[in-house]
């Protein structure tokens, strides 16, 4: 498929288009990646999607809960992207993959598209496909785009900078240390679920519901107009789910300048983040490059002197 092709496949709702585009985006061909950024830069956005950033650790139920959330999502009329950041993931397609079994019915879904965490490397470089990913799926006419990341610290800072709201999801009785519950990520969260509020578990979540409300509350909150609701909820027994997509309407609704702004500050970012990384790609080769050798090993020079020299020389 050529450009233009890809990007009627986009507006057309045609998979293929979309599958095909998101391997441009993922792939570390240069030819490939020019390509990608005229896509990118063609796109019509479309603002009216919400971007869910969903945390918490392994084991959790977070696939669990996309699945059914979804679904539910579905049963309402939306169109919804399941995403991931996992820089963990090895090449075999990391956590949603295996995950898949767990979103069986949400994976047959015509309205739904899941996609595996690119398996590339370093976060950022992870993170940076995810996020023009999400651009894609946008520009596509997905309502949703949920993006589930791995408990591992940084991924949740890489998901927040590309989501509206951030979601994290808890357990009742495992303690704080086990679910690597930092003060900064409960800091972070737009809303905070108690999953598997359901058989033996269920007053144990409804106690620590309140326990983690009382928590929170200390907390400075990062939106003055927004105090993160604290839910108990069951995924499997789908117990909850409406009511965590009407506290995110309510958010949608109440919340637009805060979404616009935090999504302007975002592209602000995200303009220096790769800036930055096209500089260090450059640096990357100009390092190895004839002239630079020749300065190098020139004895007449001292090392400030080849510095002055090498410097100018690139910035030139
Ligand atoms: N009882 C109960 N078990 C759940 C619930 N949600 C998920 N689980 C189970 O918890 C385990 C981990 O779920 P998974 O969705 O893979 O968690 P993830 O690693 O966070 O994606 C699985 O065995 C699920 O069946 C729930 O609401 N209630
Ligand atoms: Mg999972």
């Amino acid at each position: 498929m050529n450009l233009e092709e890809l990007i009627s496949g986009l507006e057309n709702f045609n998979k293929r288009a979309l599958a095909k585009s998101i391997t441009l985006i993922e792939s570390t061909n240069s030819r490939d990646q020019e390509k990608a950024k005229n896509l990118l830069s063609k796109l019509k956005p479309k603002n009216h999607s919400i971007r869910i950033g969903i945390s918490g650790v392994p084991g959790v139920g977070k696939s669990t809960f996309i699945e059914s959330f979804g679904l539910y999502l579905i049963s309402l009329g939306k169109k919804i992207a399941v995403l991931a950041i996992d820089p963990t993931s090895p090449v075999t397609g990391g956590s949603i993959l295996g995950d898949k079994t767990r979103m069986i019915e949400l994976s047959m879904k015509e309205e739904a598209f899941i996609r595996p965490s690119p398996s590339s490397g370093t976060l950022g470089g992870v993170a940076k496909k995810t996020r023009d990913t999400i651009l894609l799926c946008e520009a596509f006419g997905f309502d949703v785009i949920l993006v589930e990341t791995v408990g591992v610290g940084q991924s949740e800072i890489a998901v927040e900078s590309m989501s509206d709201f951030f979601l994290l999801l808890l357990l009742a009785n495992a303690g704080d240390e086990l679910q690597g519950i930092k003060k900064g990520i409960m800091e972070m969260a737009d809303m905070i679920l108690i999953n598997k509020a359901d058989g033996a578990g269920f007053i144990q979540a409804k106690n620590s519901r309140t326990e983690f409300e009382n928590t929170i509350k200390l907390f400075k909150p990062k939106n003055k107009n927004w105090n993160a609701p604290v839910l108990a909820i069951s995924s499997i027994e789908k117990k909850g789910i409406d009511e965590v997509w009407n506290k995110i309407e309510n958010f949608q609704s109440s919340q637009k300048t805060y979404i616009f702004e935090k999504r302007e500050k975002q592209n602000e970012d995200w303009i220096w983040t790769n800036l930055k990384s096209e500089l260090e790609d450059k640096l990357a080769v100009f390092k190895f490059s004839e002239v630079v050798k020749i300065i190098l090993e020139d004895q007449t020079l001292s090392s400030i002197e080849k510095e002055k020299k090498i410097s100018e020389l690139f910035f030139s």
